[in-house]
């Protein structure tokens, strides 16, 4: 089994690569992002409380991320391995993934930040926004989300830099460009499927 996480501030293109790395590597997809916006359209209880942080930019807490993660690992039994997209974003979020992997006798095989000037990610936000109808891009949330990100999200690097796992990636090229440059650190551990 092999595990990624896609790591990066707002707007680095996770959700954008993690779609082309699970068709070329037949990886199985966990973005908390897209799980926490279904929950959001269906208004179910975990989505209307959900909703309340994300309209602000701000981090849903742990607790329920966690949850969340746990139950969709369970559910994907048997495969070839998982890409982490937009989780962890706390330290304890990271610390309890980790526990989780080690439960499943597995563990996170490498980690990839995309490393984007912030000029860019605003822009490419701002721009999703236009079309994307998510309530979260608009300028004043997406200033929110970059602030949040430098408050608890970017130490997860340090964290997983400390055991060796940290591999940093220029995500500021086109989407082909940013692709190679992922490609060619996940295929020290996979081939393509
Ligand atoms: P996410 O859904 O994870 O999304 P994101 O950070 O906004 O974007 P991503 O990096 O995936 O960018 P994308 O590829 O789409 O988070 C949304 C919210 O959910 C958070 O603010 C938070 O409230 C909540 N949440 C999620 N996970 C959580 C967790 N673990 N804990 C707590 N809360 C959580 O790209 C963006 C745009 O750029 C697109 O328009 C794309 O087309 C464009 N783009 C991508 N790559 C490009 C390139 N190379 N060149 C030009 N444009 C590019």
């Amino acid at each position: 089994m092999f595990n990624l996480i896609l790591f990066g501030p707002p707007g680095s293109g996770k959700g954008t690569q993690s779609e082309k790395i699970v068709k070329t590597y037949r990886l199985e997809h966990i973005s908390t992002g897209d799980l926490l916006r279904d929950e959001v359209s269906r208004k179910t209880p975990l989505g209307v409380e959900a909703k309340k942080y994300m309209d602000q930019g701000l981090l849903v807490p742990d607790e329920v991320v966690i949850g969340m993660i746990s139950s969709k690992i369970d559910e994907k039994h048997g495969a070839r391995g998982f890409i982490f997209d937009g989780f962890p974003r706390t330290r304890a979020q990271a610390e309890a993934l980790d526990k989780l992997l080690e439960f499943k006798d597995t563990q996170i095989h490498i980690v990839l930040s995309l490393e984007v000037p912030e000029e860019h990610l605003k822009k490419r936000l701002i721009g999703r926004g236009e079309t994307s109808g998510r309530t979260d891009d608009n300028e004043m949330v997406i200033t929110e989300r970059i602030k949040e990100y430098h408050a608890k999200t970017s130490s997860v690097a340090a964290h997983y830099a400390a055991h060796n796992k940290l591999e940093r990636v220029k995500g500021d090229g086109t989407i082909d460009d940013t692709f190679k440059l992922l490609s060619k650190q996940i295929d020290k551990y996979l081939l393509p499927a």
